[in-house]
This record gives C-alpha cells, sequence and structure tokens, in this order.
C-alpha cells in the first residue's frame, strides 16, 4: 500500500494550502460548447459518477460548506461549472456534470457524452482530471467509458478514492491495490491514486497539492 502524504513536499502542501485559503470564485456554467469560458489560464477538471461525493470535495478542498452543491437531483445538472481560484485567478476548477445516474434518460446520457467529449478534445487548457470513485464500490463498468475517453483524448488523469471514512481498513486497502493495478493499465492515468475523505478531512491537504502539481 502506497503513502500517498509522501508523495507531496511540505512546501507545495503548504503552498496549496494558501492558494485554496484564498479567493475561490464561481464564474459561469456552460450547458454547451459555446458558453466556455475562453480558455485563458490552466483548468483542472473533477469528474465522478453521480453521488461519488464530488461536490462535497469540492467543498473540501476550498474549505467552504456550499461552492458546490451537494445532493441535487441526479441528472438535473448537466453543466459544466467554472471556478475561478485566486484573484486574480491564475486557474480554474471544472466541476464535470455526473454521470451514471440510474434513471437517466438516454437523451440527457447522450447530451453528457457530447459536451464533455467536446470539452476534453483539444482543450489545451486542460491540465488534468481528477477522476472519482467510490471507495465501496472500486472502478465500476461506467467510471471505465469514462477514463477511456479521457485515454482516448489524451487528457492526463488521477483517480481519487472518495468516502474513505465508509468502509474498513483492510477493504480501503484491497480497493486501493485494484484501483492501483488499473490505473497502471491506463495510458493516460496517474500511477498514485488519492484516497480522501470529505467527511473527515482524510487527503484534502493531498488533493490541493494534486491540483497544484498539475497545473505546474
Ligand atoms: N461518509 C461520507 N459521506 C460522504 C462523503 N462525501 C460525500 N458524502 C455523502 O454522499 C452523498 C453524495 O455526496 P455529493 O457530494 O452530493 O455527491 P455528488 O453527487 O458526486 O456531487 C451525500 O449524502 C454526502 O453527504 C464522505 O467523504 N464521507
Ligand atoms: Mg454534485
Amino acid at each position: 500500500m502506497s503513502d500517498d502524504g509522501a508523495a507531496f513536499d511540505e512546501e507545495l502542501i503548504e503552498a496549496a494550502r494558501k492558494r485554496f485559503a484564498g479567493p475561490v470564485e464561481f464564474l459561469k456554467s456552460a450547458p454547451a460548447l459555446e458558453y466556455l469560458p475562453p480558455a485563458e489560464m490552466p483548468e483542472v477538471a473533477f469528474a465522478g459518477r453521480s453521488n461519488v461525493g464530488k461536490s462535497s470535495l469540492l467543498n473540501a478542498l476550498v474549505g467552504r460548506k456550499a461552492l458546490a452543491r451537494t445532493s441535487v437531483t441526479p441528472g438535473r445538472t448537466q453543466e459544466l461549472n467554472f471556478f475561478d481560484v485566486g484573484d486574480p485567478a491564475v486557474f480554474r476548477l471544472v466541476d464535470m456534470p455526473g454521470y451514471g445516474f440510474a434513471k437517466a434518460p438516454k437523451d440527457v446520457v447522450k447530451k453528457w457524452r457530447f459536451l464533455v467529449n467536446d470539452y476534453l478534445r483539444g482543450r489545451q487548457a486542460l491540465k488534468r482530471a481528477l477522476v472519482l470513485i467510490d471507495s465501496r464500490h472500486g472502478i465500476k463498468e461506467v467510471d471505465r467509458e469514462v477514463l477511456a475517453m479521457l485515454d482516448k483524448a489524451a487528457v492526463s488523469y488521477r483517480l481519487v478514492l472518495t468516502k474513505a471514512d465508509k468502509v474498513k481498513a483492510t477493504d480501503l486497502a484491497e480497493v486501493l491495490a485494484r484501483t492501483e493495478e488499473e490505473a497502471r493499465k491506463r495510458p493516460a492515468a496517474h500511477p498514485q491514486i488519492l484516497t480522501t475523505a470529505s467527511e473527515t478531512g482524510m487527503g484534502i491537504a493531498e488533493l490541493r497539492a494534486a491540483v497544484i502539481e498539475s497545473i505546474g
């Protein structure tokens, strides 16, 4: 089992903490490609199955209760949400619409695929995607479709386990090992997995560092 904390030095952890303690502001929602903001600074995108804990993780990242809305009705937010970090902004966080919700109508799934594919392809500003995986479930088939999209678009991504507080240590070690093994086989995946829990703050400092590291 890897020690994720060891992957980032103290200086980076501290710089990341400071950066996220500063201003983070909602910029805009893009329901379609023509509404994307200009690609004028680096972007780091967050993706994951609906209910994976993405909104909670974004809120924990910036230390706020309500930057991103938690538990809105799945499928309601079929848009990319952009947040400016820093004032003046130095990079952007992109909250991608959740996928894989059970009752999604076909046209919604199709719209998701088009929007995400359009965004991923040829977005120079996109430095890395963080793909969230529920610690209780590990990588699912629907996640693999998204990972395949990222591999194909050659977008560098890192897998992040969420809700680690919900599983026993032995199960967590097992899901981490399985996830690492799969990441090693995927061309655009970072080999190191982050383990997080918004609920307890586990791995949040490292996640901040991973974001800062990815924008270079
Ligand atoms: N125990 C625990 N619950 C979490 C954690 N993160 C999110 N949740 C819960 O999981 C549900 C879905 O979270 P949300 O952030 O809305 O997921 P999203 O649909 O991916 O944005 C909510 O009920 C959260 O309170 C976590 O780290 N630990
Ligand atoms: Mg959400």
